[in-house]
C-alpha cells in the first residue's frame, strides 16, 4: 500500500508541454531551434494554458542522436544558445508563473565525451570504470562478454580495437553506457543534477531510467519469442531483457535519487522516468511508500486503439495500477513516437476526443509540441533520414516504414520531428524566410498553423486552450478523483467518468463514434463544456451526442465551473 505522499504539491495539478528545441523556434537563421526561440513564445505557451516546460537535451553534443549524447553537461550546445540564454529563459518561465524542467541522460554519454575518451586513451585511467568494459570471450577474445542486445535490437557490445575489450551501449554504439555500479561514476552524475537543481531548475525527464542498471554478474539473457518491444513489454529481438531492462537495481536506485533530489534545498521538484513495461512493474518505480520517481511515462496509450472501450480498460488499469497519491502520466506522442493523430486519419474531430480524454482523466498529460495543432507525421525517405535509428535499419520498405507508423511503431523520427508550424509565412514562421530548416517543414502549414487556429474559436487549439482553462479551474479536473462509468450505462461508442473533488462534481462523456448517440443520463446535468458549439441535445434526462462530441457535465445545483 503506499503511504500518503506527503500532500503532492504542485504536479499534481500541473501539465507539462514538451519542447523539442531543433524544432520549436528558430530566431538566429541557421535552420535549428534555439533558447530565443522558446523565450520569444512563452507569452503564446501561457494563452495556450500549459504550466510546465519540459526541454529535451540542449547540451553540448555531436548531435548524432541530436542532443541525447551528451559531450558536455557543462555547456550549451552553440546551435542552441548560450548559458545565458537558459538563465533568461528559466527566469522568465518562473516569472510567469511557469515551471521548467530538463532531460537527464543518466544511462550514457556520447564517445566524444572527455570522459570516454581518457577511458579509451588509458586502460588504467579512472575514467575507464565510468564505463561498462569487458574482456571478449573465445580466442584473443574476439567475441562480445555475452549476448546482450541494445534496446533498439543490435548487439550491445562494442570493441575497442586498441584495448580488445568490448564495451557496453544501451541504444546506439556511440552512446556508450556509464556504470553506474562504480560510485564514483554515479556521484559525477548526481553532481551535474545538483547543479542543474540549484539553478532553480524544476524537475527532471529520465531518459531510460530503466536501463541504467545492468546484472553485475553479466549473465546471458534468456530467449523470447518477441521480435518487437512494444510500450508495455521491453522483451523484444528474441530476447528477454532480463538482466539489462528493469533490473532491480535500476528500482532501487530511483528511491536514492528520490531522496537525493529532495534534500537539495528549495523544491519541491519531481523527477519523471522514461520507462517501458507493464504499469504494474513501472508503479515500482515510484516506490513501496511513494518514495521513488514521483512520475513514470504510462506509453500504452500510444498504442491504445481509437475507441470508447480500449480506452475505458486503460483508464481502469491505470486507476488500479496507479492508486491516488501516485498519479499516472498521459501522453499521445513525444519526439521518438509517430504522433497519434495521423491514426485517426488527420482528423481534428477525432484529436478533440483525445485532447478531452487527456486533459480530464486523472493524472499528469504530457503535450508534445504541435499536437495542439494538429501536426502530424511528415513522410520522408528513410534514405535521406538524419535519425541514426532510422540508419539502423535503413533496410525497410517505404510501404512497410508506412504501415508500422500508422500501427505507432516509428523507424524513421525525423517524421514526428518535423518544424513546429506558428503561421502561414515561409517556412511557418519556425525560421526566417530564405533558411533551410533542419528538417522540411509539414506541406500542411498553409493551414495546419498556430495563427489561423488561434483565429478559429472552433479549431483544436482553441479546444485545447478551453479545457487546459477549465482544468486549471476545477479542482475535480486538476486534483479529484475518477470513477468510470460502467460501459453497460452507455451506448457502445461512448466513454463515461465522473472526476470529483470534495462536493465538486464533473461527468465527462466521449463519443468516439462519428454518428449520434443517446445517453440516459442519472441526474439532471448542465453543459459545463462541449467540443460542439451548438446547444446540448438535452430533453430532461436524455442526452443525445453528436458525432466526435465530447461534453464535461454537471450538476446544476452546484454551481461549477466558470
Ligand atoms: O528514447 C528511448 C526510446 O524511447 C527508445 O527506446 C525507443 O524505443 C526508440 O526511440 C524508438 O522509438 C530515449 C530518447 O527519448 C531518445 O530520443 C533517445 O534517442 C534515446 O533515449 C537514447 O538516449
Ligand atoms: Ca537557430
Amino acid at each position: 500500500m503506499v503511504a500518503a505522499q506527503a500532500e503532492n504539491p504542485w504536479w499534481q495539478k500541473t501539465t507539462v508541454y514538451q519542447i523539442y528545441p531543433r524544432s520549436f523556434l528558430d530566431t538566429n537563421g541557421d535552420g535549428v531551434g534555439d533558447l530565443p526561440g522558446i523565450l520569444s513564445k512563452l507569452d503564446y505557451l501561457c494563452e495556450l494554458g500549459v504550466e510546465t516546460l519540459w526541454l529535451t537535451p540542449f547540451f553540448d553534443s555531436p548531435q548524432r542522436d541530436f542532443g541525447y549524447d551528451i559531450r558536455s553537461y557543462g555547456q550549451v550546445a552553440p546551435e542552441h544558445g548560450t548559458w545565458a540564454d537558459f538563465d533568461e529563459l528559466l527566469a522568465a518561465v518562473h516569472g510567469r508563473g511557469m515551471r521548467l524542467v530538463l532531460d537527464m541522460v543518466l544511462n550514457h554519454t556520447s564517445d566524444q565525451h572527455p570522459w570516454f575518451r581518457e577511458a579509451l586513451r588509458r586502460q588504467d585511467s579512472q575514467e575507464r570504470d565510468f564505463y561498462i568494459f569487458r574482456p571478449g570471450r573465445g580466442k584473443d577474445g574476439r567475441l562480445p562478454p555475452n549476448n546482450w542486445r541494445s534496446m533498439i535490437g543490435p548487439r550491445g557490445w562494442h570493441r575497442d580495437p586498441a584495448s580488445g575489450e568490448w564495451y557496453f551501449a544501451s541504444f546506439l554504439p556511440f552512446q556508450p553506457d556509464l556504470n553506474h555500479r562504480n560510485p564514483k561514476a554515479q556521484q559525477a552524475m548526481l553532481a551535474i543534477i545538483e547543479g542543474f537543481l540549484r539553478k532553480g531548475v524544476d524537475g527532471l525527464r529520465l531518459d531510460i531510467f530503466n536501463a541504467l542498471y545492468k546484472d553485475a554478474g553479466f549473465l546471458n539473457n534468456p530467449p523470447s519469442l518477441r521480435p518487437l518491444p512494444s510500450e508495455d513489454n521491453a522483451d523484444g529481438f528474441f530476447q528477454r531483457n532480463r538482466y539489462t531492462i528493469n533490473h532491480p537495481d535500476s528500482i532501487a536506485f530511483a528511491r536514492k535519487l528520490r531522496e537525493f533530489v529532495d534534500n537539495i534545498p528549495g523544491g519541491p521538484r519531481f523527477l519523471v522516468g522514461e520507462v517501458f513495461g507493464p504499469p504494474a512493474l513501472l508503479r515500482a518505480y515510484c516506490g513501496e511508500r511513494g518514495d521513488g520517481l514521483n512520475l513514470v511515462f504510462l506509453f500504452k496509450s500510444l498504442r491504445t486503439e481509437f475507441s470508447a472501450s480500449a480506452f475505458h480498460d486503460l483508464i481502469a488499469e491505470y486507476e488500479r495500477e496507479f492508486p491516488s497519491p501516485l498519479l499516472p502520466t498521459w501522453v499521445l506522442g513525444n519526439h521518438d513516437r509517430a504522433r497519434y493523430i495521423e491514426r485517426v486519419g488527420d482528423d481534428p474531430r477525432r484529436a478533440k476526443v483525445l485532447a478531452t480524454l487527456q486533459l480530464t482523466a486523472r493524472g499528469v498529460p504530457f503535450l508534445y509540441q504541435g499536437e495542439e495543432i494538429g501536426l502530424t507525421n511528415l513522410d520522408l525517405p528513410i534514405s535521406s533520414a538524419l535519425d541514426p535509428l532510422a540508419h539502423t535499419y535503413r533496410f525497410v520498405p517505404p510501404w512497410l516504414q508506412r504501415r508500422l507508423r500508422r500501427q505507432g511503431v516509428l523507424i524513421n523520427r525525423d517524421e514526428c520531428r518535423t518544424p513546429m508550424q506558428w503561421s502561414t509565412a515561409d517556412n511557418a514562421g519556425f525560421s526566417p524566410p530564405g533558411t533551410r530548416p533542419w528538417l522540411p517543414v509539414h506541406p500542411n502549414y498553409p493551414w495546419t498553423n498556430v495563427a489561423v487556429q488561434q483565429a478559429d474559436s472552433q479549431s483544436l487549439l482553441s479546444h485545447y486552450r478551453s479545457l487546459l482553462k477549465l482544468r486549471r479551474q476545477l479542482p475535480s479536473l486538476h486534483a479529484g478523483s475518477l470513477t468510470l462509468w460502467h460501459p453497460t450505462n452507455l451506448p457502445h461508442s461512448v466513454l463515461g467518468y465522473r472526476r470529483q473533488s470534495g462536493s465538486e462534481s464533473v461527468d465527462v462523456l466521449l463519443n468516439f463514434a462519428p454518428r449520434i448517440v443517446e445517453v440516459s443520463l442519472p441526474e439532471p446535468r448542465q453543459k459545463l463544456y462541449s467540443t460542439h458549439q451548438e446547444s446540448l441535445l438535452l430533453d430532461g434526462r436524455r442526452l443525445r451526442l453528436r458525432p466526435l462530441e465530447c461534453v464535461i457535465l454537471t450538476s446544476p445545483s452546484q454551481g461549477v465551473g466558470p
